[in-house]
């Protein structure tokens, strides 16, 4: 169970430690007892690049704060609560707990650390006075620990640096730490920034030390660290209320619930308040208020400054809105974030097999769900598509698309997605397209390879450092329209021994055409189900997609051809059967394993010409022209 300590008792353990000056315990006005309870929440949000330990460090947290009974038992990564996170082993969206340690509530903001969900990290550091900025020992500061360390200085938030990890075989604690400082100085932080605490920890057993050569067997340097370095809320409670709405969440039984976080005042259920939106003041009566504890929602009946709570009752309030007192109707500034970088067509499944298992496949259903998307996602936008039908989605990258058309299959829709695009800008005249910076990992053996497949891609060498004694670690600048589908192939390329991290940089001019596909596509040119005889005379010529009893329809592609030209093809076909047998021919018929193909990996794939086909039960990829006589043939590789 939480310990329920008093504001009383967590004077002598306050003691225990000097606070440093100009830190909230000694601001003069933490005297009135409202302030003295503001004083002993921390709301921190834990950033890093992708896969450095954010939830696995939460799940330690949570446990050593007896958030779980002894013997209750707990999954792993708890917070990664959705499917799709779980499958894939990362955060999608962000999320927060509230724990108690020795009388402080500390409010704790797991975010994704994966390039494409910068918007969450984004949105949701404007609800922390502070950040826990992990970094893998062995990996020190990659590109995403970048990005949000910037977004970070931005908003002027104080950090702990977590060197993470350190019990891997090849950590190098002290140079991550020194790659962190560096990047303090590279971003220009002030100095009393760059002079952040650091903490090592073992995030997976639940160890945090001062320093590496200390003893310790919980993260408790870590939550005194955190509570001494890390502000306090500030706020006035006694001003009148101002709220920010970070997100908004759906509730089968209440409906909308907005969560934000007071910045001044108090708020009270079934109050009446004005929502300051992007289009104007309204007035709502709110409904019920929730605040949070360990990873629940409980009613509450007043909460104020620096608390983060869940009002219900509010049908039209949107991410950014600020709710006040209507006499006092003073916003704050909006939530911003960067611009999308990609976008893909969402558009009504047209092909024969559509509507066979989708519960809703109709334009209607498609354009409210996707608006619900970009109203819930502020990283996303919607617009009308140029033709009947269709819509074009914004995100900032291609997997935060894929996985929303991941979640909308499995919810039960069916749909079909063009081929990636980047946007380019127009400024001055000049067409401007966003470029990414690239950091590889690889073996010195693949550095050929990769400096190549880069080039081939307009990518621009930067930076080359050795890591440890044989691996190499490499910066390029490449268009972000070349990396479309660059990752399977790395991971071909370098045999899977490479890592590869990319972030989006800023906006270059056009670099030109550059080469999309090489190979064409073997095309179905009839309805019907495919037959091992036809696939197996098929497989010479390229790499499949379908297996056999496949049905398939004119204009669907069963695979990639060897060549750069398409091929139609009649994979249905029957072996003839005559009267002579020959016992045990038909069954020498052995296929190799066809590629089965995700959202992701179709994305990657496809031409300009051509579709993907998203429906509850299957992926598939067709030509937008399905008629093989109407449809212009493919000679020669594409440029784009
Ligand atoms: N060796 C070692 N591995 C760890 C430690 N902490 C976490 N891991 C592993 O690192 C991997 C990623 O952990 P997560 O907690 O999902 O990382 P994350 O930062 O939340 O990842 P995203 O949310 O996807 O950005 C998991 O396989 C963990 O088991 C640690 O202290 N030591
Ligand atoms: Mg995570």
């Amino acid at each position: 169970m939480p310990s329920e300590k008093t504001a009383r008792e967590f004077q002598h353990i306050a003691c225990d430690w000097q606070p440093r000056p100009g830190s909230a315990k000694t601001r003069p006005h933490a005297k009135a007892w409202g302030y003295r309870l503001q004083n002993m929440i921390r709301n921190v949000a834990i950033i890093a690049h992708v896969d450095h330990g954010k939830t696995t460090l939460v799940d330690a947290m949570l446990h050593q704060t007896g958030v779980f009974r002894a013997n209750e038992a707990v999954r792993e990564r708890v917070l990664d609560s959705n499917d799709l996170e779980r499958e894939r082993g990362i955060t999608i969206l962000a999320k927060h707990a509230s724990i108690r340690w020795k009388g402080y509530k500390i409010n704790l903001i797991d975010t994704p650390g994966h390039a494409d969900f910068g918007g969450e990290v984004e949105r949701t550091l404007r609800m922390a006075d502070g950040a826990l900025l992990l970094v893998d020992a062995a990996e020190g500061a990659l590109p995403q620990t970048r990005f949000v360390l910037s977004k970070c200085i931005e908003l002027d938030l104080p950090v702990v640096t977590v060197v993470n990890k350190i019990d891997r075989s090849d950590a190098r604690p002290d140079e991550a730490l020194h790659e962190v400082f560096d990047l303090f100085c590279d971003l220009g932080a002030t100095d009393e920034q760059a002079d952040f605490a650091h903490i090592y920890a073992i995030g997976k057993d639940g160890i945090a030390k001062r320093e590496l050569e200390d003893e310790s067997s919980d993260l408790t340097p870590l939550f005194e660290t955190l509570i001494e370095r890390l502000p306090a809320p500030e706020g006035d409670p006694a001003a009148p209320l101002q709220l920010l709405v970070h997100n908004t969440i759906h509730d089968e039984y209440v409906g909308r619930i907005a969560i934000g976080r007071i910045r001044n005042g108090t708020i009270k259920p079934q109050e009446t308040l004005a929502i300051i939106g992007k289009d104007g003041v309204v007035e709502r009566k709110v409904g019920a208020l929730w605040g949070f504890e360990s990873l629940e929602r409980i009613r509450i009946d007043g909460a104020s400054a620096g608390d983060i709570v869940a009002i219900s009752g509010i049908e039209d309030v949107h991410i950014g809105d600020t709710i006040t007192p209507p006499s006092h109707p003073n916003p704050l500034e909006r939530i911003s974030v960067e611009q999308p970088t990609i976008k893909i067509r969402f558009m009504v499944n047209t092909s024969p097999f559509a509507g066979l298992v989708g519960d809703y496949v109709t334009s209607r259903q498609v354009r409210e769900r996707l608006l619900k998307e970009a109203q819930r996602n502020i990283a996303m936008r919607v617009e009308e598509g140029d033709e009947a039908d269709s819509f074009m989605v914004y995100g900032r990258g291609e997997l935060m698309l894929a996985i929303l058309a991941e979640t909308m299959r499995r919810e039960g829709y069916e749909f079909a997605l063009g081929m990636p695009e980047v946007v380019v800008r127009e400024i001055d005249g000049k067409k401007f397209e966003p470029v990414e910076t690239v950091v590889v990992d690889v073996p010195q053996h693949h550095v050929g390879t990769v400096t190549q497949l880069l080039g081939d891609r307009r990518g621009v060498m930067g930076k080359m450092s050795p890591l440890g004694t044989n691996r190499s670690r490499i910066e390029y600048r490449v268009p972000s329209r070349g990396l479309i589908g660059f990752r399977s192939l790395f991971m071909t390329e370098t045999r899977g021994e490479g890592l590869l991290n990319t972030m989006f940089e800023g906006w270059d001019p056009y670099a030109g055409p550059l080469l999309r596909r090489k190979n064409g596509a073997i095309v179905s040119d009839r309805k019907g189900v495919t037959t091992p005889y036809a696939l197996f005379n098929l497989q010479p010529r390229g790499k499949l997609f379908v297996g056999t009893a496949t049905k398939v329809y004119e204009g669907m592609i069963v695979g990639e051809h060897n060549r750069p030209s398409d091929l139609d093809v009649n994979c249905t076909r029957e072996k003839k059967l005559t009267n002579i047998r020959a016992a045990g021919k038909d069954e020498n018929v052995v296929l190799t394993p066809h590629k089965e193909l995700t959202i992701e990996n179709a994305l990657d794939w496809i031409d300009q010409d051509e579709l993907v086909e998203v429906t509850p039960d299957s992926v598939r990829v067709r030509k937008a022209i399905l008629q093989c006589n109407l449809r212009p043939k493919r000679e020669a590789p594409k440029k784009s």
